[in-house]
């Protein structure tokens, strides 16, 4: 008789571009016969996250769901910062004398964890008073990778822009020099901030865990995935597993766009920064002054508040001056949300505005969709600078990132709009980088062969 799969709990952490990948993550295990109970943390942060979940326990009634009640955040120390994602990392780390309890209750008893990188420094200490193996599930680009784990040996004791205020790049061990401009603003602020404090204390601890998971693969990455595994980013790194691109699980499946139905294929430019960018107003109308000069058509998700809740601004207003009736009939604005998973596999859509976070990245990987990258913040430009080099799209490293004010105007914007849209040789590149992403995750991928070895870890 076949030995029953092995059990793993999985951790993510919260906003829909960590709980994505994690979701995604838990049925590819489940499809080889790994036992997965799935910890989610309450309350959550968004709308849409806790949408998301109860769709994905009812079709995945399989997988097991347990609840890690959330105590109330006590302060966030020194470190001040008003994004809710980022409060609400520091109220999972607050809260981890409860995760011990929680995990010694599982039955059968777990053969691992698997946890978000940006709980790395939380959770480590817990599985180890447990001797219980620790994973880490990366959800961004391998590029970044080597940025995080070596970001707290370049900074050192110093702050980055201490001695070398007129270097403009970062060197990261083992690699290509990373321009500062490409590097998370709040990373080179001699001002504490959650952002810095976490990428270090994380940094760090991942040295610890068993293996990291990353959402990538080696074809589109390989000198970065190289560079760790060699040992050149950090010392005693564990080994770091390319395991993506995660299929997309078409779960949600109200709110398809019919408008899209009715356009010719390939010829909807989509348009979405993602769950928590915030755009300012002025920057809004510049944008739309720029999708309306392109003459293209185009689907966009506008969104004036970080989370992804209702935002107050009726859309009329927030576009202002007669725009949604002007562009009738060549583009449709939401606000919001959009069940991004069945628009960017839609036929008529031929090209993706993007702010490059690496879930809609993978996801353009997945559908051969062309990206005009235009980072707002974070990891953003890292992963952009992946997308341009590997051909799937088109990144125009002078826009700034977003921000308060305008930072690229609507002709810009417009002419590379243009641009992307009728670009036949990132037509090209996106549908091979489509093939060898499907290629990586089949049977024989180097993606699924890297997954299976971790199960068969975990069997022992
Ligand atoms: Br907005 C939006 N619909 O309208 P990223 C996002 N998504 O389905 P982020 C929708 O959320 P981080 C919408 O498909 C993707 O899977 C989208 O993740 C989905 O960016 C996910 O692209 C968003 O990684 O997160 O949200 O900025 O910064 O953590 O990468």
């Amino acid at each position: 008789k076949q030995k029953p799969g092995p059990h793993v709990a999985l951790l993510p952490s919260s906003g829909m571009g960590h709980l994505t990948p994690f979701l995604r993550f838990a049925v590819s295990l489940a499809q080889e016969d790994v036992q997965v109970t799935l910890i989610t943390t309450h309350p959550t942060i968004s709308h849409a996250e806790s949408q998301t979940l109860s769709h994905f326990f009812s079709n995945f009634p399989h997988i097991t769901p347990k609840q890690l009640n959330l105590l109330p955040l006590k302060n966030a120390g020194s470190d001040n910062s008003e994004d809710p994602f980022y409060l609400k990392y520091e109220a999972i780390r607050q809260s981890s004398p409860l995760l011990k309890p929680l995990l010694s209750s599982l039955s059968p008893p777990l053969s691992a964890l698997v946890t978000d990188m940006s709980l790395a420094s939380t959770v480590i200490p817990v599985t180890q008073s447990l001797s219980l193996p620790n994973y880490i599930l990366f959800t961004s680009s391998a590029q970044m990778l080597t940025l995080f784990v070596s970001f707290h040996t370049i900074v050192g004791s110093k702050a980055p822009n201490d001695s070398d205020k007129t270097e403009d790049f970062f060197q990261t061990p083992g690699l290509q020099p990373i321009p500062k401009s490409w590097i998370p603003p709040p990373l080179l602020s001699d001002t504490p901030n959650l952002l810095k404090t976490q990428i270090i204390e994380n940094g760090k601890k991942m040295i610890q865990s068993d293996g990291i998971l990353i959402n990538t693969f080696q074809t589109i990455e390989q000198d970065s995935l190289g560079a760790l595994n060699d040992g050149k980013v950090v010392n005693g790194l564990p080994r770091v597993i390319p395991i993506g691109p995660f299929p997309p699980l078409h779960i949600e499946k109200s709110q398809s766009i019919a408008w899209l139905d009715d356009q010719p294929d390939g010829s909807v430019l989509y348009v979405s920064f993602g769950s928590r960018t915030a755009m300012s107003r002025e920057q809004i109308r510049e944008l739309g002054d720029g999708l309306e000069r392109s003459g293209c058509m185009f689907l966009w998700v506008v969104k004036e508040r970080k989370v992804d809740r209702e935002d107050e601004g009726e859309l009329g207003e927030v576009m202002g001056d007669g725009f949604i009736e002007r562009v009738k009939g060549k583009g449709l604005v939401v606000k919001n949300w959009v069940n991004q998973e069945e628009v960017i596999s839609h036929k008529a859509v031929g090209g993706f505005l993007s702010h490059c976070g690496w879930n809609s990245v993978s996801e353009a990987m997945w559908n051969g969709v062309p990206i005009l990258a235009w980072p707002q913040h974070g990891d953003q430009k890292m992963n952009a600078f992946v997308v341009d080099r590997i051909g799937l799209g088109l990144w125009v490293e002078e826009w700034g990132w977003g921000g308060g004010e305008v930072v690229v105007k609507g002709e810009e914007i417009g002419e590379k709009v243009r641009d992307i849209m009728g670009n036949e040789l990132v037509k090209v590149g996106a549908r091979q980088v489509r093939e060898e992403a499907r290629r990586a995750v089949g049977d024989g991928g180097g993606s699924k062969k890297g997954l299976i070895e971790v199960i068969e870890v975990w069997k022992k």
